[in-house]
Order: C-alpha cells, then sequence, then structure tokens
C-alpha cells in the first residue's frame, strides 16, 4: 500500500519533527501494509499556524470559487476511487464491494453536494432593518474515527471549506492512508496551501494538542462518549466551538402491521454491515410479543446466511471489546440465536455475526455500544412500551420504524428521542442533516445543517 511519510501541511508533504511512526495493520491478515508519521504537539502547531495564516485569504474567496474547488476535490476523489476502495479494505478490512459501492462512492456524493451548497447557500441575507452576513468560524480542528474513514473526513472537510474556514485533520491511527489519498486529491484540487492540512498522529498526543490549540477555533470530533466528553470539556473551557458526533444504540422498530419478513431482514443486513461498526446501526430490533418467535427464527437465518462474508473487525482491541460484549450478554441471561464468541482465529480479527434473543432493555448489551456485529431482539407489549424501550438509553443517534403504512411509522417516529429515522427501510440521503439527541453528540452533520455548523453571524443594524 502507497504511504507517504511525511505530513500534508501548508500545500507539501513535509516531515515531521520527531521519529514515531504508526504500523498500519490490514484486520483480515494482521499484516504491516505500510507506516506513517505520529505528529508531535510541534508538528500540529505548525499545521495550525498554517491554517491561520491560510484563513483571511479562503474567507476572502468568492463563494462560487470555493465551489469551483470543492468540484475538482470531488472528481479528485471520484478518478481515485479504485484506489480508495482498496486502500479502506486494507486497513478496515470491509469486504471490496462495500468500500467500492459505500466508503469510495458516498464521499463524492458529500464533496459534490457540498460543492453544489457553496455556490447556492445565502451567505448573507436581509431581516427587517438587518443584514445578516454567514461568515467562517475560523480555523476548523477535526478529528476522526476509522470506521467510515473518508466518510467521515469529507462530512467535515467539505463543508468547512464550503463554509470559508481552513482545516487541520487528525484522522483516526488505524486509517490513516485514505486520509494521505484524500490530501492528495485536495492538493490535486487546488485548494490554495494552509487551507487543509493532514497530521496523522496518536489521539492522546495529536488529537489532544489538536483539541487544546488556542489557535483552534472550532473542534469537530467523532468517536467514542469518553474522549468526546473530554474534547467537549476543552472546549468548553476555552469556550470554543464544539460538534461532537458520538455513539448510538439505535432502535428498529417494527410494528405489528409490517412486513415483518422484511424488516427483519433489512434490519439485520443494517447491522452486520461494515461488521457492525457504523454508529447508526439499528441494533436493538424491538418487535411485538406475539411476532417474537417468528422474527428470532428470521433474524437467526439471516445472520447465519452471512458467514463470513463480512469483514473483520478493525483491531485486536475492537475484537475483544465485542467478543467481551457477547460473553456479558450470555452472563446476564439474554439467548443466543447466531454467532457467539468464540476463541480468536489464527489471524484476522473476526467476529461472527451474533444475533441475541430475550433481551431485557437494561442488560449491558441493549444499552451500551457494542460496534461489532451484535444484534439484541427486545419484545415490546403494545406501543407505549415499544417507546418506552427505543427512548430507554442515554444516546439518540438514529433509528427505524417499520409499519403497514407511511402515516402509522411517521406518528410513532416522531416520539422518538432520536435524529435520525428511517421510515420503511428509508435511503440515504446525503443532504439530510445527521447527528444525535442526548449523549449521541452535538451539532448536525451533512447539507446545510451540516454546512451552518462552520459559520458564524453577524448582523448589521440599518
Ligand atoms: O475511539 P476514539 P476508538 C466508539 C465505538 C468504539 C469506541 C472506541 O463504540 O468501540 O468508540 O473506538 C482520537 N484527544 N466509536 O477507541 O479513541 C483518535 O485518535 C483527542 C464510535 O477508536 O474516540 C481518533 O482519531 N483525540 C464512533 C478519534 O479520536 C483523541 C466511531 C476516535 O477514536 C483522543 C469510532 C484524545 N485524548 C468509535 N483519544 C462513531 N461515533 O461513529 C483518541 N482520539
Amino acid at each position: 500500500m502507497k504511504a507517504h511519510d511525511a505530513l500534508y501541511v501548508d500545500g507539501a508533504w513535509r516531515p515531521a519533527s520527531g521519529p514515531e511512526l504508526i504500523d498500519v495493520v490490514n484486520p483480515a491478515d494482521e499484516q504491516v501494509i505500510g507506516q506513517v508519521p505520529a505528529a508531535t504537539a510541534e508538528d500540529v502547531d505548525t499545521a495550525v499556524r498554517a491554517a491561520r495564516a491560510a484563513l483571511p485569504g479562503w474567507a476572502a474567496t468568492p463563494p462560487a470559487e470555493r465551489a469551483a474547488r470543492l468540484t475538482a476535490l470531488r472528481d479528485a476523489l471520484a478518478a481515485r476511487k479504485d484506489e480508495i476502495a482498496d486502500t479502506v479494505t486494507a486497513e478496515l478490512g470491509s469486504p471490496l464491494s462495500f468500500s467500492k459501492n459505500v466508503h469510495a462512492a458516498v464521499p463524492v456524493a458529500v464533496a459534490g453536494s457540498y460543492a453544489e451548497l457553496a455556490a447556492s447557500y445565502a451567505f448573507e441575507e436581509r431581516i427587517g432593518n438587518s443584514v445578516v452576513h454567514h461568515e467562517p468560524v475560523g480555523v476548523v480542528g477535526a478529528i476522526t474515527p476509522w470506521n467510515y474513514p473518508l466518510h467521515q473526513i469529507v462530512a467535515k472537510v467539505a463543508p468547512a471549506l464550503a463554509a470559508g474556514c481552513t482545516v487541520v485533520l487528525k484522522p483516526a491511527e488505524d486509517t490513516p492512508l485514505v486520509a494521505q489519498l484524500f490530501a492528495e486529491a485536495v492538493h490535486e484540487a487546488g485548494v490554495p496551501a494552509g487551507v487543509f492540512n493532514l497530521v496523522t498522529g496518536l489521539g492522546p498526543v495529536a488529537g489532544q494538542a489538536l483539541a487544546e490549540h488556542p489557535g483552534v477555533d472550532l473542534v469537530s470530533f467523532t468517536g467514542s462518549t469518553a474522549v468526546g466528553r473530554r474534547i467537549g470539556a476543552i472546549a468548553g473551557a476555552a469556550v470554543k466551538r464544539v460538534a461532537l458526533e458520538l455513539g448510538g444504540k439505535s432502535a428498529n422498530v417494527i410494528l405489528p402491521s409490517a412486513d415483518l419478513a422484511k424488516a427483519v431482514n433489512v434490519g439485520v443486513a443494517n447491522v452486520m454491515s461494515n461488521s457492525g461498526q457504523t454508529c447508526s446501526a439499528w441494533t436493538r430490533m424491538l418487535v411485538h410479543e406475539d411476532q417474537y418467535d417468528e422474527a428470532v427464527a428470521l433474524a437467526a437465518a439471516a445472520a447465519a446466511k452471512y458467514g463470513d462474508r463480512i469483514g473483520p473487525v478493525v483491531n485486536a482491541k475492537q475484537r475483544e471489546r465485542v467478543a467481551g460484549y457477547i460473553d456479558q450478554g450470555v452472563t446476564e441471561g439474554a439467548r443466543l440465536v447466531a454467532g457467539g464468541s468464540e476463541p480468536p482465529r489464527e489471524k484476522g480479527y473476526f467476529v461472527s455475526p451474533t444475533v441475541f434473543a430475550d433481551v431485557t432493555p437494561e442488560m449491558t448489551i441493549a444499552q451500551e455500544e457494542i460496534f461489532g456485529p451484535v444484534l439484541s431482539l427486545l419484545r415490546y407489549r403494545d406501543e407505549e412500551d415499544a417507546l418506552r424501550i427505543a427512548n430507554g438509553t442515554v444516546y439518540g443517534l438514529a433509528g427505524a420504524v417499520w409499519a403497514g403504512d407511511e402515516a402509522e411509522a411517521v406518528a410513532f417516529a416522531r416520539r422518538m428521542d432520536t435524529g435520525q429515522v428511517d421510515i420503511n427501510g428509508g435511503r440515504f440521503n446525503p443532504l439530510a442533516p445527521f447527528g444525535g439527541y442526548k449523549q449521541s453528540g452535538v451539532g448536525r452533520e451533512l447539507g446545510p445543517h451540516g454546512l451552518t455548523e462552520y459559520l458564524q453571524t453577524k448582523s448589521f443594524q440599518f
């Protein structure tokens, strides 16, 4: 795998200040496929200075020109789609078809949507006797996870650039190679030097330094709740803007009028895709007690069909974490109907598609984010019971409702404490706001709502 031995700062690949390197490991066979520099706090400082120096020029660049650079970025990403898919498969372990159709394709769509929004957004509006300007927040520190490595980057960097912000990106240490491909695409797109900077590095070193840097005006973070809390505290102490996209424990509510087989099959596919490493995954399937046994049988059969078709999870730590949750589910009395914890294979961090029945709302596996291919089926008595269970976690990121007609599903979905709900399956919309209620986070990504995260307003009264 191609790996740059440098950081992308101020428009060029430059050596890091220290000698430390990060090994990039293929989770399917545990082979080291490349090494990238581990940035120091000094490197982060250099990158933030470059971003600050570039800010006035980029902020003053007409939106149409920013849009042109984003269009070029979209095209540069599209031109690299095969290399992106191969790279994500190598460093994340996802099956190549999923890497092509999702990991490589979705970021092209999102970059394209921000090219259009940069051109069309009303950066100036009149309200009564005032004119309101929507101005860039400033320098953005973006810290991203490994689960959808390129999507997470584009979902922050594209709106930031559209808004006129400059960016320092610290991608996840497990998946830095696709971040380097992204930097190449930014360079090729003619984005001016210093507007986008890439510092590969460790979370507690480079990530922390970026979050704490006084030259960063907004920290946009996606990752674990534990680190998100820390970043929120740092931002709070410094009174700087922060966006947090954290975990989820989304409910898939199948109402009695729904097409049960379809709802269960799509629900299982949703949880197993990307080996369950999706923050919005519908990890709790809620089924009416009269249909419960049938749903369990359908879910077990659907999971068994996946077999080895799902990839590994990202690293050894994640495999152990997921196996620990599976063991805890058994200990707390849930019934395994597919998969289960198994001894580590000789090579690769694989977890079998796993389905638990007889899960009750207070069980750990029904409350905490597992981030692996593990589905829990819970039974409910009536709609009020279903709603209580659906809303009964600290999270509120996503969810799904299935019913015989859309109006019935929407009526239920309106009462869910969650940021996004798919009705009878739904379809991904790159323009729809994505983000959490409750402890799933602060702020929204994607579409115009994602753009406003990177803007601040100034009003002139006449
Ligand atoms: O996340 P971390 P991890 C959840 C999921 C998963 C768990 C742990 O449940 O099992 O988190 O994953 C950077 N200061 N999600 O350990 O550590 C880190 O380098 C600043 C949900 O991989 O939060 C990486 O770039 N930054 C999720 C990013 O934070 C720090 C996606 C995320 O890593 C830092 C991923 C620090 N002190 C995991 N420590 C989602 N919401 O989609 C780490 N980082």
